[in-house]
């Protein structure tokens, strides 16, 4: 490991499931902040997280970087606030599916709209995985947990197709376990001038794992400034099944 991600790794016990799909994210994360220091551009203090409550949220542990950890759902409206406050800062907010899609949508919406220069990143499980698995608004319909016995009733909504239609300015989908590109798409969003959304594609071990292991049908697109095609990009996945193309890369940047 560089001097630069050693620094960026807090000496915390790391507490998720052995395997699960968050110790890539944070490893993207950590590839992704280090390239940014390395180039001399950035240093580490000029970084800032938020995160709120969720399997996801713990990253704010592991990360050598000042935050936020606030509520669940508001992780995004924290970062928002950071930002106002002082601009300079490089604002990255961590969140859940649930946490974007059900509890805190409203701030995924505006903050998109409002277009402030900061980095929005989901890590999708299609899950609320630290509360045992409830549905969220990715989950498929039919999706039995305790809380849907009788399978999930409503179709998911598309957040790719919600970046869209709230004119997001960046809207990029990674695959958890290709940390390389990830790592990549995360630096192009931070240095992305304006508000970038990163959606991470991520399996859960535990819970809906029917959903899980989409990478056959992940493949990537070349970077895309195109809002037409991007919306055709956004339709090729539905989120409802293991069906149709998934693309992964930056599905529309706006300059
Ligand atoms: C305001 C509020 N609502 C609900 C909860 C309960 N809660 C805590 S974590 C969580 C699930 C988190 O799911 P998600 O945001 O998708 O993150 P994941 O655990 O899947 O990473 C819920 C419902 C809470 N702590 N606070």
């Amino acid at each position: 490991m560089t001097n630069t991600k050693q620094n960026l790794s807090a000496k915390k016990e790391i507490t998720w499931c052995p395997g699960c799909t968050n110790f890539l994210i944070l490893e993207s994360v950590k590839q992704a902040l280090a390239n940014l220091i390395d180039s001399g551009k950035y240093k580490q203090t000029d970084f800032v997280m938020t995160t709120d409550i969720g399997c996801n949220s713990k990253i704010y542990d592991y990360l050598n970087l000042s935050g936020i950890c606030g509520l669940h759902g508001r992780s995004i409206a924290a970062g928002f606030g950071i930002k106002l406050g002082n601009p300079k800062l490089n604002v990255i907010s961590f969140i859940g599916d649930g946490g974007a899609y059900d509890e805190g949508i409203s701030h995924f919406i505006h903050t998109l709209r409002y277009n402030e220069d900061m980095t929005i990143v989901v890590h999708d499980n299609q899950g609320f995985s630290l509360t045992t698995g409830q549905p969220t608004a990715t989950s498929q319909q039919g999706y039995k947990s305790k809380a849907s016995p009788d399978g999930e009733k409503y179709r998911p909504l598309n957040p790719i197709k919600l970046a869209l239609a709230s004119n997001a300015g960046f809207i990029a989908r990674c695959n958890a376990r290709d940390i390389k590109h990830t790592a990549e798409i995360l630096e192009r969003a931070i240095k992305h001038k304006g508000c970038s959304f990163v959606e991470i594609i991520q399996d859960c071990l535990i819970f809906n794992t029917e959903i899980s292991n989409k990478d056959s049908l992940m493949y990537k697109i070349k970077d895309n400034k195109d809002k037409k095609h991007a919306e055709e990009l956004a339709d090729e996945w539905d989120y409802n099944s293991k069906k149709g193309k998934i693309p992964i890369g930056i599905i529309y940047q706006e300059d």
